[in-house]
């Protein structure tokens, strides 16, 4: 039972934990020795005054039969030290911030970004212009590379953080923001919103797909291709309702005259792992599960309720899995 309990612990704090102590970019290497360097200085610092608050007051104290000792006023070589020493640790973790500062961000220098990743409420948008591609919620990034992300908010204020690829940026409405990455090992990196946007913030979460280039290339090839035609009856059914049914009004399928901005791009939905960013995995069941009711499933989502028969739910579900 213990043994269990540990190791449960053990896998929340140290594997599945969102952490910058398990860097895996040289710019989150960079935050993580600040960081480090801070918990050090201050530990030392605290420890310290932890030890002469109470060696003092115990070496001290009064004894029982001695007089008032000697009163003295002022001592310039400690007041010296000790508005030094504070000064000089200030001093010299500022200017390792601003060497953190330009490594982390360094100047931009007309290029342009790589992946432009847009927040909404509640929800990721991934385009990556150069190849004219747009993803939703699971975002695919090659590995090896310096690769620029501008970050943008379509509704309220969003933050990008995951911890283990480096620095936390803010998406503001009406600004553009950058931040660089560098992923050195391909694998999947989860960070969060960590801005609070509105209800569903907590469910707002993010998911970086690190892939080697050539996994990367092919999943943008595949990506850059129309949704898939429907070829059942089933899926086919599924295909008209998507457009009769107004979803086309608020989601996109290259291929299928659904142009919609206000939701997710479902052109290649069947090949995500997740559904809602990170609230569930994607699969039939869940995704018929969401389709009956939105509300219940993500409540204050900006998707509404259709009233819809079970043939219906079944033939969307079919349709939109069948969309790798
Ligand atoms: C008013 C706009 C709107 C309409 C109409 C709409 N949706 Fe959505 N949909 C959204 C939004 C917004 C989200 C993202 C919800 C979230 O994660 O917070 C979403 C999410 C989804 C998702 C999950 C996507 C993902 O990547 O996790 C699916 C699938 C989906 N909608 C299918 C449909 C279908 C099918 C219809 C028509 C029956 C439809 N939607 C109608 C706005 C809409
Ligand atoms: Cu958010």
């Amino acid at each position: 039972m213990e043994i269990k309990l540990m190791g449960v612990l053990y896998n929340v704090l140290l594997h599945n934990a969102q952490t910058i102590f398990d860097s895996a970019s040289p710019q989150a290497e960079k935050i993580k020795g600040l960081t480090n360097g801070f918990i050090w200085a201050s530990s030392a610092v605290m420890l310290l005054v932890v030890v002469l608050s109470v060696y003092i007051p115990v070496k001290f104290r009064a004894k029982t039969g001695t007089a008032e000792p000697k009163q003295t006023g002022g001592n310039r070589k400690l007041e010296m030290l000790m508005i030094g020493i504070p000064m000089l640790l200030v001093i010299g973790f500022f200017f390792w911030s601003l060497s953190v500062m330009s490594a982390v961000l360094p100047a931009r220098d007309n290029r342009k970004p790589d992946v432009i990743i847009t927040g909404h409420q509640w929800w990721w948008q991934a385009d990556y212009p150069a190849a004219k591609v747009t993803a939703a919620n699971e975002i695919h990034l090659p590995v090896g590379r310096q690769l620029l992300l501008q970050l943008n908010a379509a509704d309220v204020i969003h933050d990008w953080w995951v911890p283990a690829l480096g620095g936390k940026m803010d998406m503001i409405p009406g600004v553009t923001n950058y931040l660089w990455v560098t992923i050195n090992k391909p694998g999947i990196y989860e960070g969060a919103c960590s801005e609070f946007c509105g209800q569903q913030h907590a469910w707002m979460r993010i998911r970086v797909v690190a892939q080697q280039p050539v996994d990367y290339k092919r999943w943008l090839a595949a990506n850059a291709l129309a949704g898939k035609a429907p070829t059942d009856s089933m899926a086919k059914a599924g295909q008209a309702l998507f457009v009769n049914a107004s979803c086309s009004s608020c989601h996109s399928i290259n291929g299928s005259g659904a142009k919609g901005l206000q939701g997710p791009d479902l052109t290649h939905f069947g090949s995500r792992t997740t559904m809602l960013t990170g609230l569930m995995a994607n699969n039939p069941e869940n995704l018929y599960r969401w389709l009956s009711d939105p509300q219940k499933v993500k409540p204050g989502a900006n998707m509404p309720r259709f009233i819809f028969g079970r043939d219906s739910l079944r033939a969307l579900t079919a349709y939109l899995s069948h969309l790798k």
